[in-house]
């Protein structure tokens, strides 16, 4: 190595950096953290005279040394100097915020309108006695067709309508098409009589429009006991109904059919928005439909072990999208899955 003579060695270089450090002014702590960096950093002015120090000649170390930590303490005093006068404006700052004045705006979270629905039918049947149940999505064919009344060719049963697990029809393991399942397990299960009301999410292969999706939300009741009528079924219906869409809201029952019940019926309420005179909602008949209905066909109190000449019921189900479209208008179902927020803000004072 070649030493350094007094001429080579850089003492001019300490002189220029300890004016410069005198001089050296920023207020952002992150302005300040630079200024270090340069000066004291790995690749800092100051480190590398350091460096040089291991090739001054020996007689030339003390001068250049003591020279040298001058220049490093001052640098380090003047950082914590400015550092320090940073710190004191910032907290200086933060007591002149005035604390009087009303906090930021949040954005809350609000429950979604299915829910909300959901919800608010719930709690008119618990109201009425009844209690709730859930079961699996992912079912047997016994519970969603078997123990149902479906003959074995029944649509439903075919892949066309049904999501099969595996893609496959005869393995009978299915995503569930109503929550019809849910009561066959309570039938199974529970005691005698039955009340119940079981909401969930079902699923069928349909193509996704305004009025349908391949996935949407029901809520099913089953009421068993003896002496059940058809005008026990028609009461609940109406007390329903006068509960969730006002207490002037009548009904008419029109006859249908499903497998599971016997006699069935379709069930309308008259239009709360033109008070069944005829608008677009209702599409000038003055009815809705909301729901169907039935007494329960003896085959499916056998199937689960219930004497059809003992015991009698009625059950009914609705789709939660289609309650919640009347309830508030809306005329697309599709926005319930969206959850574009501007629509979810719509529902934020519904409690
Ligand atoms: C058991 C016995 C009978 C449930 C019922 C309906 C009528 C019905 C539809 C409404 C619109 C399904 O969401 S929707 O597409 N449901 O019309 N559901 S009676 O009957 C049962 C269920 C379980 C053991």
């Amino acid at each position: 190595m070649r030493l350094q003579n007094r001429k080579e060695m850089n003492l001019s270089k300490i002189d220029e950096l300890l004016e410069k450090v005198s001089n050296l002014y920023a207020e952002k702590e992150q302005d300040i953290e630079e200024l270090r960096v340069k000066l004291l950093g790995k690749k800092g002015e100051i480190t590398a005279l350091f460096d040089e120090f291991r090739t001054v000649a020996p007689e030339y170390k003390r001068e250049f040394g003591q020279k040298l930590n001058v220049l490093k303490n001052a640098a380090l005093s003047k950082i914590e100097e400015l550092k320090a006068k940073a710190e004191e404006r910032g907290s200086s700052e933060k007591a002149s915020f005035d604390l009087t004045k009303p906090g930021d705006k949040m954005d809350m979270g609000s429950r979604h309108p299915i829910s909300i629905t959901r919800q608010e039918i719930l709690s008119i049947f618990k109201k009425f006695g009844y209690s709730v149940a859930e079961g699996p999505e992912i079912e047997d064919d016994w519970h969603v067709f078997g123990a149902l009344n479906f003959p074995p060719e029944h649509p439903a049963r075919d892949m066309q309508d049904t999501f099969f697990i595996n893609n496959q029809s005869d393995n009978n393991i299915l995503l569930r098409t109503h929550t019809s399942s849910v009561q066959v397990r309570t039938m199974e299960s529970m005691g005698l009589p039955i009340r119940v009301v079981c909401p969930g999410r079902v699923f069928r292969n349909e193509a996704i429009s305004a009025r349908a999706h391949c996935i949407f939300h029901q809520v099913e009741g089953l009421y068993i006991d003896k002496n059940v009528s058809f005008a026990d079924l028609k009461q609940a219906v109406l007390l329903f109904a006068q509960e969730m869409f006002g207490a002037d809201t009548q009904i008419r029952m029109r006859p249908s059919y499903f497998p599971f019940t016997e006699p069935s019926a379709e069930v309308d309420v008259s239009c709360n928005i033109c008070k069944g005179k005829g608008c677009n909602i209702c599409k000038g008949t003055g009815w809705l439909e909301i729901m169907g209905c039935g007494m329960v066909d003896p085959n499916v109190l056998k199937a689960s072990g219930i004497d059809p000449e003992v015991y009698s019921g009625f059950a009914f189900g609705m789709g939660i999208e289609r309650i919640a479209m009347l309830k508030w208008q809306v005329k697309d179902l599709r926005h319930y899955f969206e959850n574009d927020v501007r629509f979810l803000k719509e529902f934020e004072t519904v409690i």
